[in-house]
């Protein structure tokens, strides 16, 4: 089987100190995050910044510093910008992620909307999405399609369709946040997709590590990281994502899976192409 190709998602929008005080805002924080989930084995940190008292942000500058400090200690690690942002910000400053230098090689695309929990929906308007690929499209970006439901395949399609998307495609399927975290879904989603694309498991809170064994041992690739998940074992908070990342890699290890380095990932999923 190809090797692993392990994601952290070190920061996200919603999680907070209050949840788990490694949890990081400064810019300090974020690059001693993705240090500790690079040097375990993590290939690819799918960044959201966070001002130092934890407002999520979409501000450029953030992302450029958090970026820089982030190329200081990992300098070759593949860094995703989101362009999901949180809740409720305009589809204007969700994209701002994407206009550092210099341009990211990878960042999110969000391929529908889906309820986040009590009174949010995260909203992702087909204009949303078509405008946000075509963009991504002109910079040289490759995408990274978000799928929180299987109709999020299909919206991706017709995009592809309209030439908007570029094959091979990736998918990264999110579990545990509007569909369930089950192997049913999962596989599901995985018989959706064009055979050429290349994928990725992401499962929400206790679904975490099931998500990511089943995609080791299906083939497919695995996010963790605290956007996802803070804790490394039922009642146990994660001390860092790193220790997220190390487990990971020792359930890759009893599959025979080994873990691709940043490079390796850029191959398996055909960046440039
Ligand atoms: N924070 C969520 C509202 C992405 O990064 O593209 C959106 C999200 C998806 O996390
Ligand atoms: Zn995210």
């Amino acid at each position: 089987m190809e090797k692993l190709i392990i994601t952290a998602a070190i920061c996200g929008a919603e999680v907070k100190k209050e949840h788990n005080q490694a949890v990081p805002y400064t810019i300090e924080e974020i690059a001693r995050e993705a240090k500790s989930a690079y040097d375990a084995g993590a290939s690819i940190i799918h960044l959201h910044v966070r001002e130092d008292d934890g407002t999520p942000t979409q501000s450029k500058k953030r992302f450029q510093e958090c970026i820089d400090a982030i190329k200081g200690v990992c300098p070759d690690v593949i860094i995703q910008p989101s362009t999901g942002g949180a809740v409720g910000m305009t589809d204007e400053d969700r994209l701002q992620s994407i206009f550092v230098n210099p341009k990211p090689e990878f960042a999110t695309l969000d391929c529908g909307s889906c309820n986040f929990g009590g009174d949010e929906v995260f909203v992702n308007t087909d204009n949303t999405i078509k405008n946000f690929a075509q963009t991504m499209l002109e910079n040289n970006i490759k995408p990274e399609i978000e799928v929180f439901d299987k109709g999020m395949i299909d919206i991706a399609m017709r995009v592809f369709k309209k030439r908007l998307l570029k094959a091979p495609l990736h998918f990264n399927f999110v579990l545990g946040v509007q569909m369930s975290g089950t192997i049913r879904d999962l596989s599901f989603m995985v018989d959706s997709i064009p055979s050429d694309s290349t994928w990725t498991g992401t499962g929400i809170g206790k679904t975490e590590f099931k998500i990511a064994a089943a995609s080791i041992i299906m083939g497919g690739h695995v996010r963790v990281g605290f956007e996802d998940n803070i804790y490394i074992e039922k009642g146990k908070l994660a001390k860092s994502n790193g220790e997220l990342v190390e487990k990971v890699v020792r359930i890759a290890r009893e599959f025979n899976r080994e873990i691709a380095s940043p490079d390796e990932a850029r191959k398996l999923l055909y960046f440039g192409s």
